[in-house]
């Protein structure tokens, strides 16, 4: 037989050989190519050859060569895919894997919480538009014309007429109730607000704030300060207290700013308290009275109280955020350290 022949049929040999096994397709790997194989003997013959037929077949070797590869790389795939068929009785035995999950943000968790405690003492939840009108944001709380919140630094005033601007405190959901709803009011504006700030670590130019509002007959300094309390060990824990610092708002009098005692060292200083062993949580004091009748309330009859606090700051304290900007990266090194998943073990 010619080798041209002998190219030929081994050929068809390749092309009708069959493997079920890896063994099978391994014993096709030494017939062929093997170092006493079929193609391996071709090539000896093949250097028996003459120079000038040399150059014409040369070219149909290396075909059946590569034809050799190719079958025994086809042979072995077909295997592997039928072996893993054979091997994929369930075993009900083993441990069931655990799918990653997704996470609520830290902000929608701590917002919950915070509903959640103020739900236990009656309060319901308001809700109001993030474009807010002149009145709502600002008027009708006794800012006065030329308060710098007014200003374009510190408000993102929408184009057009109408002086819109996006909120810049959940006040204004307050507003809100405080015109549509008769006395008694305990209701809580949990949002997002906007102020025109430069973003850095401790600072953003949109936050979440949750006001607190109680107006009725006879309500008192010392029922928010039960309040406060209240909010401060049922959020943090038992062993905290809170005081109070004489502050300003246009919309309250008397205000203030409500430390806590350091949740992170407990009372002797540390970073997070700046040495003080008090973090600042939020501000409050009684509704002015003048809002109150701005809002249709008369003060002669109705007093109250009002709050507010930055959720990131709250969730910050709880979960030792060191930038208010991992909020917003949706870096999942980050998010995942709020998932469930890690916490079952
Ligand atoms: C803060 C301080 C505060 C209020 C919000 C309020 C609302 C009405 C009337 C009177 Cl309708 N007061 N809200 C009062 C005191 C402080 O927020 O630092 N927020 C992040």
């Amino acid at each position: 037989m010619s080798l041209l022949d002998r190219i030929a049929s081994l050929e068809e040999e390749l092309a009708k050989a069959e493997a079920r096994t890896a063994d099978e397709a391994e014993r096709f790997r030494v017939a062929m190519l093997g170092r006493n194989g079929a193609v391996t003997e071709l090539f000896e013959a093949f250097k028996q050859v003459a120079g000038d037929e040399k150059r014409a077949l040369g070219q149909r070797m290396n075909q059946l060569k590569q034809k050799a590869q190719a079958r025994w790389e086809e042979l072995k795939a077909g295997v592997n895919g039928k072996e893993e068929m054979t091997a994929s009785v369930i075993d009900s035995s083993s441990p069931a894997l655990i799918e990653p999950t997704g996470s609520l943000h830290p902000i929608t968790l701590i917002r919950q919480r915070i509903i959640d405690v103020f739900a236990r003492i009656g309060f319901t939840v308001s809700q109001g538009p993030e474009v807010e009108d002149d009145h709502h944001n600002f008027t009708a709380l006794n800012f006065p014309p030329d308060h710098p919140a007014r200003d374009m630094q510190d408000t993102f005033f929408v184009e057009g007429p109408g002086g819109f601007a996006l909120r810049t405190h959940t006040s204004s959901v307050q507003v809100r109730v405080m015109e549509g709803q008769k006395p008694p009011i305990r209701t809580i504006s949990p949002g997002r607000v906007y102020r025109n700030e430069a973003i850095s670590a401790r600072a953003h130019c949109m936050f979440h704030q949750v006001e607190a509002l109680y107006v009725d007959e006879g309500v008192s300094f010392a029922e928010l300060k039960g309040t406060l309390d209240y909010f401060a060990k049922s959020l943090f824990g038992p062993e905290v207290s809170i005081r109070l610092r004489p502050s300003y708002f246009p919309f309250t009098e008397p205000s203030a700013e409500v430390d806590m005692s350091c949740t992170i060292c407990g009372g002797p200083g540390c970073n997070v308290c700046k040495h003080s062993g008090w973090v600042e949580i939020m501000g409050c004091g009684m509704v002015d009275p003048a809002v109150l009748a701005n809002c249709g309330i008369d003060p002669e009859v109705y007093s109250g109280f009002a709050l507010g606090m930055g959720v990131e700051r709250i969730a910050q304290l709880i979960y030792r955020v060191p930038d208010l900007r991992l909020y917003w990266e949706n870096d999942v090194r980050f998010l995942d350290q709020f998932t469930s998943a890690h916490l079952r073990s």
